[in-house]
């Protein structure tokens, strides 16, 4: 019984994971670096070689999103290589992106892809000790992307460069101030994004799934810090974009901490739905490049598959009181253009909004319980309640390659801040979102606004005709057509 199976067999003692800015970090990240340009030396059709599981998350180009046979005979050509088949089951495989995927599989399926990678570094490098370290990007200290990944000239340390990381001036639509965004050069990753921009709010969900109009915890964790840091960190042609993103060896220590994040709400009561997910079976490649399959139901304990890190986060971020009973306060109309004055408020029906590099909002129509509640903040929502707004159905035709920010007002400057929305882990626009886990299928995002009208930033004024505005967080690719399905704001 080769590889993992027979460590999680042995039961031998857990191994830990280490913060990469960490002595214990650093070391590993050594014999990391030595194992990736080993791996990127090898053929793509070698299950252990970089491509090969670079194209595991998802084949990089143009294509046909239903389809990796093109790539396949590019890399296999007509021989009869038996590591043929693995490639069929395990390319673009990451969860989910496509027609009858589930969303909350996103989770599982990255811990499987990871566990295993782990087990190929160690088994490239000749080093059993090895284990994968995690980058804290929530940590102040730790918002330059560590050292050791921007190093190309250096002999050992040159294969975890990548050129395709944000390099851009920005100026923020609040303040006008210009920042030099420069991911290789270490400029903190979040320089002149709103404070609290990256967060843990998705620790706070008492759900793993989505539930009554609020985010579950796997929709959130996806959204923020996940989607935020690829966005953060690369481009188009790199951590910015799905095809692309596990090309950058970033990636693997960003999944790394998105683990831990599951790992710390777990540990702070968080329950995963193992009974939902034992129909899910994944296929990756072992330490010696032979298949090895998982079952979702098995892999939602690290200690279970012999692993640990040393550290978590604490309960601070823990699951908060539990939210039931939805009432629906607002509802988009038809979109208005990229700067265009607001209208009067629409009778057209509800639509999708398309964002893009300029501003964009999008009106809503309040619903008579919503009239009543707005006019009565900062008092509102009612005691013990909520107000959230939800952006749902987000998709894309393309890299998007920036988040957005999201106002509740105008535009930055007479608007109010609420968060920020990544199109990372948004569907592609060519896909049936019918089939996906969420409240309405597809990928959501939510914005917890209770506390800004209770502090009167959003006023009963704004709230009687509440506009929805977007602002890029950076250079956007407006033919990737950003769409936003539908914008609710709830009382929950
Ligand atoms: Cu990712």
């Amino acid at each position: 019984m080769p590889g993992l199976l027979a460590r999680v067999a042995s039961a031998q003692q857990p191994t830990v994971r280490y913060n990469a800015y960490s002595a214990k970090g650093k070391q590993m990240l050594a014999i990391y670096a030595d194992a990736v340009g080993k791996m990127m030396a090898l053929q793509t059709k070698d299950p252990r070689s970089w491509d090969f599981q670079w194209y595991t998350h998802f084949i990089p180009g143009p294509q046909n999103l239903t389809t990796k046979l093109p790539k396949i005979l590019e890399v296999y050509g007509a021989s009869k290589d038996p590591n043929r088949q693995l490639a069929e089951q395990m390319w673009s495989m990451c969860q989910s992106h496509l027609k009858a995927q589930n969303a909350y599989m996103f989770l599982p399926w990255h811990r499987m892809y990871v566990l295993c990678f782990e087990e190929i570094i160690r088994a490239i490098s000749g080093k059993p000790e090895f284990t994968l370290p995690y980058w804290d990007y929530l940590d102040p200290t730790q918002k330059s992307l560590p050292e050791e990944f921007r190093q190309p000239n250096d002999p050992l340390y040159k294969s975890l460069y990548r050129p395709d990381r944000n390099k851009y001036v920005y100026t923020d639509p609040k303040t006008g101030k210009t920042y030099n965004i420069d991911v290789n050069a270490g400029t903190p990753i979040d320089l002149g994004q709103p404070e609290g921009a990256i967060n843990l709010n998705c620790m706070q969900a008492t759900t793993y799934d989505d539930a009554s109009g609020v985010a579950g915890f796997c929709n959130g964790l996806n959204s923020n810090p996940h989607g935020i840091v690829h966005d953060y960190v690369g481009n188009e042609k790199g951590m910015g974009y799905v095809p692309t993103a596990a090309n950058d060896p970033i990636f693997w220590l960003h999944h790394s901490n998105v683990d831990r994040v599951w790992a710390s709400w777990n540990k702070n009561g968080g329950q995963n739905p193992l009974s939902e997910w034992t129909s899910y079976d994944y296929t990756f490649a072992d330490g010696n490049g032979n298949a090895v399959s998982y079952n979702a139901a098995k892999v939602g304990d690290t200690v279970e598959l012999g692993y640990v890190f040393d550290a978590y986060y604490g309960a601070q971020f823990g699951p908060g009181t539990a939210k039931v009973e939805t009432l629906q306060l607002a509802v988009n109309t038809a979109p208005v253009g990229a700067a265009a004055p607001a209208p009067v408020q629409a009778a057209a029906a509800t639509g999708p909004t398309v964002l893009g590099a300029g501003l964009t909002r999008a009106v809503l129509t309040s619903t008579s319980e919503g009239t009543a509640l707005f006019q009565a903040a900062p008092k509102a929502p009612a005691a013990g309640k909520r107000m959230v707004l939800e952006l749902s159905q987000l998709v894309q035709s393309g890299p998007v390659g920036q988040a957005f920010n999201v106002y509740i007002g105008e535009d930055a400057k007479s608007g109010t801040y609420v968060g920020q929305v990544s199109f990372f882990p948004a569907m592609p626009a060519d896909m049936d979102h019918s089939a996906h886990g969420g409240t309405a299928g597809g990928v959501n995002a939510y914005f917890d606004i209770t506390n800004e009208v209770a502090s009167g930033a959003i006023s009963a004024k704004m709230l009687a005709k509440p506009v929805v505005a977007f602002l890029p967080a950076g250079p956007v690719n407006d033919a990737a057509k950003p769409t936003v399905g539908a914008i609710l704001i709830r009382q929950v």
